[in-house]
């Protein structure tokens, strides 16, 4: 209760549901991402839902400066940050012959620099308060390989090891370490993952609401958990997809 929640990535998708979830179970949500129109409009909702003030702010997890800039803005007016959800994240699911380069680096410089760049702003504040816990938002894809992920597969599977790694360390200092895993989650994720829509008429009957997923990693939280994997039946692997 009255636990602050920063999350990244929090202006739409399974980030926006994670932070009507957390002001539902008494947190305040902390809402960052890029579409500052969109965390307003979030943030006001979740005052009118919960009557809990969720402060926003812009943030691109790829501007380094940015990061360190808006994290210790936080810390100085909410005096403490106890969770960090690095949830910030996009997709490109291309055959490799396809992939773009510099795509492909971009994905990395979000969904892996990124997460780690923010985690790194946060970790020797909470080192300093001997508490604290972070939660990775990785993917099914970084436990498991589908044809034309291969990257953010890559990238998740970056995330996934930097998490195993922290955990063994962070737990010195009183931090916890959670990695979520969910399979295909409806958000809008897919429109730029799979624009063909044949990645996601492939896994449709495996798709996950975002509100699931949510209540999964607020429940984390609540009850730290090393790792959140939905559904469980996904580690079966890539011979669930047909393709
Ligand atoms: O995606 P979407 P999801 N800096 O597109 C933000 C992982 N995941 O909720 O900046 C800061 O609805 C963007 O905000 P904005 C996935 O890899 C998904 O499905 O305003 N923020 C928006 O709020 C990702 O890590 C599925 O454009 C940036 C949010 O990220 C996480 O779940 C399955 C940003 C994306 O919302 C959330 O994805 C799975 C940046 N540079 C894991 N770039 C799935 N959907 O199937 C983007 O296993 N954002």
């Amino acid at each position: 209760k009255g636990r602050h929640v920063v999350i990244t990535g929090a202006s739409g998708g399974i980030g926006e549901q994670i932070a009507y979830e957390a002001a539902r179970q008494g947190g305040v949500p902390v809402l960052l991402a890029r579409s500052e129109e969109r965390l307003k409009a979030i943030s006001a909702r979740i005052e009118a839902e919960t009557g809990i003030r969720a402060p926003y702010a812009s943030l691109d997890v790829s501007d380094r400066g940015m990061i360190e800039a808006v994290v210790s803005q936080l810390i100085a007016d909410l005096g403490a940050i106890d969770v960090l959800v690095n949830n910030a994240g996009f997709g490109v699911f291309r055959y490799v012959e396809d992939i773009d380069l510099d795509e492909m680096e971009r994905m990395f410089a979000v969904n892996v620099f990124g997460l780690i760049a923010c985690t790194k702003a946060v970790y020797s504040h909470m080192k300093e308060r001997g508490s604290g816990h972070i939660i990775n938002i990785a993917s099914q894809a970084g436990k498991i390989a589908t044809p034309k992920s291969s990257v953010y597969s890559a990238t998740k599977h970056a995330v996934v090891g930097f998490t195993d790694s922290l955990r063994l360390e962070a737990g010195r200092f009183g931090i916890f370490v959670t990695a979520v895993n969910p399979g295909p989650v409806e958000t809008n994720f897919f429109s730029t993952a799979d624009e063909s829509g044949e990645y996601v008429r492939n896994v449709s009957r495996w798709m996950l609401r975002p509100e699931a997923v949510a209540k999964r990693v607020v429940a984390a939280m609540m009850t730290p958990t090393r790792e959140v994997n939905m559904p469980r039946w996904m580690d079966l692997g890539s011979r669930l997809y047909r393709f």
